[in-house]
């Protein structure tokens, strides 16, 4: 298939990588968030492919589409994926995607208002770039679910939303900061495929223990849908805990949480109640990204693998 190619700009945020495809002249005539997402996932996946899969990408990327609002009163609209398929929100990637609409001196400091599959997302970028992101009402559902694994017993669960689905666990190997990243894996993964028997809707694993850091509350190590960790905390994740935290009145309305990711870079985390009867809050994450790429993607159409494997 023959194509001019299209720009994209890397970041990361606390470690995790986000690509951002830029003025990629996608024709969607969509009047919500669900008919576009249909539209891309049927006309135009292999743009996801292409920058996220090998030979250009890897399993730990997310990808992001920057397109003009449905709602002309908002600053765009974003369409998250990453190797298997798309994802209704992604916090370590909208602090990626507000920093490289700084980077590319589309927006100053001040609130961005942003379309996501999950719902309106509010983007704060501050005077020192770190970006503080207003996610989506973010609740659990069931609290200490026994899940059983294969190899390390029956875990009690809290199954939870935060823009996207999650198991939240805390096994003991994650007492230790020293259990090896496959381990990790391994655990995560046998919860996941337990708990989707009984909570098809959940794409994410989250493990918690104890901090690294004394000025850390919480530490995580998350599993994302397509068998990859999130290096970072996890914004959508983190968002999931504040829900628990919340409901199990273990955290104030504006009280400050820290939360660590498994490479021990954090995001700052809150909550607003958005329904205290229901428990349902508006979670707030602050976190830091870098831009460390600016791309031009080509397509030779002699190429087996232009549009990813
Ligand atoms: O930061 O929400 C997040 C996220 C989801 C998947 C990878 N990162």
């Amino acid at each position: 298939m023959s194509h001019p190619g299209f720009r994209v700009i890397d970041s990361h945020t606390a470690g995790e990588p986000t690509r951002t495809i830029i003025d990629c002249d996608l024709h969607l005539p969509a009047t919500s968030m669900e008919e576009r997402l249909n539209l891309i996932r049927s006309q135009f996946d292999h743009f996801r492919s292409a920058i996220v899969r090998e030979p250009r990408g890897s399993e730990v990327m997310v990808g992001a589409h920057v397109l003009p609002p449905i709602d002309p009163a908002h600053t765009a609209s974003v369409v998250f994926f990453n190797n298997v398929g798309y994802l209704g929100m992604c916090g370590h990637g909208m602090i990626g995607v507000i920093e490289t609409l700084r980077f590319l001196g589309r927006i100053q400091p001040g609130i961005q208002t942003i379309e996501t599959i999950a719902g309106l997302v509010k983007a704060e970028l501050l005077p020192d770039h770190s970006v503080r992101i207003q996610n989506v009402p973010s609740y659990r559902i069931a609290k200490d679910e026994p899940i059983a694994t294969r190899s390390f017993g029956v875990i009690p669960c809290d199954i939870a939303y935060g823009g996207n689905w999650f198991c939240l666990a805390k096994p003991e190997i994650m007492k230790s900061l020293d259990t090896p990243i496959p381990v990790l894996l391994e655990c995560a993964n046998e919860l996941m495929a337990s708990c989707r028997e009984r909570y098809p809707e959940v794409d994410h694993v989250e493990l918690v223990g104890p901090p690294r850091h004394p000025s850390s509350n919480s530490r995580n190590f998350v599993l994302c849908p397509g068998a990859m960790y999130d290096r970072s905390p996890c914004g959508t994740g983190t968002s999931a805990k504040l829900a628990c935290l919340a409901a199990d009145g273990e955290l104030l309305v504006g009280e400050r949480w820290i939360q660590e990711g498994i490479l021990g870079t954090a995001f700052e985390g809150a909550f607003q109640w958005y329904d205290s009867e229901c428990e349902k809050i508006i979670p707030t994450i602050r976190g830091k990204a870098y831009v460390n790429g600016d791309t031009r993607v080509l397509i030779d159409p002699e190429d087996p693998f232009a549009w990813g494997m």
